[in-house]
């Protein structure tokens, strides 16, 4: 008998793995998913598409979705008594728990939605959480700063033909699919405890980018398109749903290396992808299944934040080519 998300939350309670601060906030997200949801799946009808007029702390603009999304974001958690504070990536700085709410003994990062670039051509999109422990004292943006190998949980929602709730707290990695009718997540029996093949045939990296990435980059993907008539041996699909929770939610259903390597455009920029609140949760989740996740030199869930808003190169995935492609770059 499938369970649902309440109940799979309610044993982990019970069997000590998590506590109960802990499973609250995780059904907040859980809820919050559901409104965030509504949104996504109303899109113009909402009159939720196009451009906010904003840029956020990345000097991107924000579409009018991702300014909503963060609201229902902080409002859907803010209450909990689970929190300390939260950061955001639509948010230039950390948000410590506002005194009218009982301070918790957790810290929550997002990025309320993930692969704004689909939002207007009705392509997969996300939401991606981190969970840390608050330190003592007073929250600020340094409070946020420890290696994603210390998470607690981590996790994300796909918005997509079914709206899927990925999750580990620490003891596998577990997806449940968002029942309409009920409302209600459900534990997907056949994607119980995922596991990531160590060898794949298929990768993801936005090839348009090509001529500015670092030699090692080069070497392999010329190495993955020769196929059987290169080193490899064996021919390769790719992949480019442009929409991290996307790239990683088949990774881990299915194996594949995803890749978003830094690339000589902008030398201050190490990568795109944001390292506390899309690399590490998605590393946490990627080696919780088996998998292997590094920035090209060392694994992600190692590397010691400087900066609240700090990009990554990102190589996660199947361990035989992530290795691979790791050990060109030494
Ligand atoms: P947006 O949120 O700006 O669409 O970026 C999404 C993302 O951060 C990540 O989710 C994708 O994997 C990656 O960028 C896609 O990058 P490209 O648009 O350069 O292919």
């Amino acid at each position: 008998m499938a369970i649902n998300l309440q109940q799979f939350l309610a044993k982990q309670l019970s069997d000590g793995v998590i506590d109960q601060q802990l499973c609250d906030l995780l059904n907040a997200v859980a809820d919050l998913s559901k409104e965030i949801n509504d949104k996504v799946t109303h899109g113009a009808l909402a009159g939720v598409l196009g451009f906010a007029g904003t840029d956020n702390v990345q000097g991107e603009h924000q579409k009018k979705l991702d300014v909503i999304t963060n609201e229902i974001f902080v409002e859907g958690v803010e209450w909990t008594g689970a929190l300390a504070g939260m950061a955001s990536e639509e948010m230039d700085h950390c948000l410590p728990t506002p005194a009218a709410y009982k301070r918790g003994k957790y810290l929550i990062m997002f990025d309320p939605l993930d692969g704004s670039s689909n939002i207007d051509i009705n392509a997969p999109i996300g939401t991606i959480f981190s969970i840390t422990k608050a330190p003592e004292g007073k929250i600020a943006d340094e409070s946020f700063l420890t290696p994603g190998r210390k998470q607690i949980a981590a996790g994300y929602v796909m918005y997509s033909p079914q709206t899927i709730l990925t999750l580990t707290v620490g003891n596998g990695v577990f997806m449940f699919t968002l029942n309409l009718g009920t409302g209600e997540y459900i534990l997907k029996t056949t994607k119980e405890n995922i596991r990531i093949p160590v060898q794949t045939q298929e990768f993801a990296i936005n090839m348009s980018n090509m001529r500015h990435w670092e030699a090692p980059v080069q070497k392999y993907v010329q190495e993955l398109l020769a196929g059987d008539t290169g080193p490899l041996g064996k021919n390769f699909n790719m992949r480019w749903v442009a929409a991290m929770v996307a790239e990683v939610h088949r990774v881990l259903c299915r194996g594949g290396i995803f890749m978003y390597p830094r690339d000589n455009r902008d030398p201050s920029k190490p990568g795109k992808l944001r390292l506390m609140y899309e690399a590490n949760p998605m590393s946490f989740l990627i080696e919780q299944a088996g998998g292997k996740a590094t920035n090209g030199y060392q694994n992600i869930l190692d590397l010691q934040p400087e900066k609240l808003h700090q990009r990554v190169a990102v190589f996660l995935g199947s361990a035989e080519e992530v290795e691979r492609v790791t050990s060109y770059h030494e």
